[in-house]
């Protein structure tokens, strides 16, 4: 049996908690991007067992950690498309209690994806008690699914094989792409830094924060660990920016008063979609 009666919690029945393996992995996934899909065909195809918002969970045990999936976004509806239809199966076969928050950034200012990324974690926990975070750009997509979107003993950085990079890691201490952190290993290094303005350093930033903080990282191998990305060229306000470079200097000064808790913005909308909660937010990006 997968229900054992009323052992804990106060619904009268408790589920058994999910194996460590999940059960039904595929292993080497397919994945093209060449047809076109839109919200609709992706709803079609994987939405039956969604909830509101792209919420998951297994019916038939418990799952083992809660996971709020957090992709920082602006205006890659396409890439979004792929993503989903992609990534609901594979969260699902790894019977995670899961959802996923898109992270838009509002208006035309310089993007700032790490601080999306605080952003996403803040609203997430005012839905849910997430013990998991799941940091994907929109254009990643894994080839195996037995790289699971958990969190473990040590922040986890989950790309570690794109194709766009030769299926090598460039470097080592490379924590951009898709990466996981616990709630606690978030908040032992203030989150990510707001400061990182247009294309570059952010993920370095975090790297260099965690390593401040003791921290390794663990990463699936290189075979379980390929991704495929989206082509894409460079989005438009969001250009490399020098000044990110220096920044990375600076990371041991900054990073116990620069991080989320120093973070603000506003939330212009947050809509449910059947495969996603979108959160529309102003960054106060610099004029
Ligand atoms: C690399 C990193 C990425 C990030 C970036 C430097 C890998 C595999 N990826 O990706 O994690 O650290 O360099 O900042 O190492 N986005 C939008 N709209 C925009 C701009 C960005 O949605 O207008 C989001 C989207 O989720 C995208 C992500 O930000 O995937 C990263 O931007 P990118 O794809 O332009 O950066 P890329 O491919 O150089
Ligand atoms: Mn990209």
């Amino acid at each position: 049996p997968t229900v054992r009666p009323n052992l804990t919690g106060t619904s009268g029945i408790s589920l058994v908690s999910c194996p460590d393996v999940p059960p039904n992995l595929r292993g080497v996934l397919h994945v093209e991007f060449r047809t076109n899909r839109t919200l609709q065909d992706v709803r079609n195809h994987v939405g039956p067992l969604l909830q509101q918002g792209g919420r998951y969970r297994p019916t038939s045990c418990r799952a083992k950690q809660k996971v709020a999936v957090i992709v920082p976004f602006r205006n890659r509806f396409e890439h979004l498309n792929h993503w989903l239809y992609y990534l609901h199966p594979v969260l699902m076969r790894q019977q995670l209690d899961y959802s996923v928050y898109v992270i838009n950034q509002d208006g035309d200012g310089v993007f700032n994806k790490a601080k999306l990324m605080n952003i996403g974690f803040k609203e997430a926990l005012k839905e849910y008690d997430y013990d998991c975070f799941v940091f994907s750009d929109v254009d990643l997509v894994p080839l195996d699914d037995r790289n699971l979107y958990r969190c473990s003993d040590h922040p986890r950085h989950l790309s570690i094989a794109v194709d766009k990079f030769d299926f090598i890691l460039p470097y080592a201490t490379l924590f951009g792409g898709v990466s996981a952190l616990s709630k606690q290993q978030f908040l032992k290094v203030n989150g990510f830094s707001n400061a990182f303005w247009g294309w570059g350093g952010e993920d370095d930033d975090m790297s260099q924060r965690l390593s401040y903080r003791g921290m390794v990282i663990s990463r699936p191998d290189s075979v379980t660990g390929r991704y495929k990305m989206i082509k894409h060229r460079r989005d438009s306000h969001n250009d490399p920016n020098p000044k990110n470079v220096q920044k990375l200097t600076e990371t041991h000064l900054n990073m116990d008063t620069d991080g989320i808790n120093s973070l603000n913005y506003s939330v212009r909308e947050i809509r449910k979609d059947l495969l996603y909660t979108f959160v529309t937010v102003d960054v106060e990006a610099p004029a």
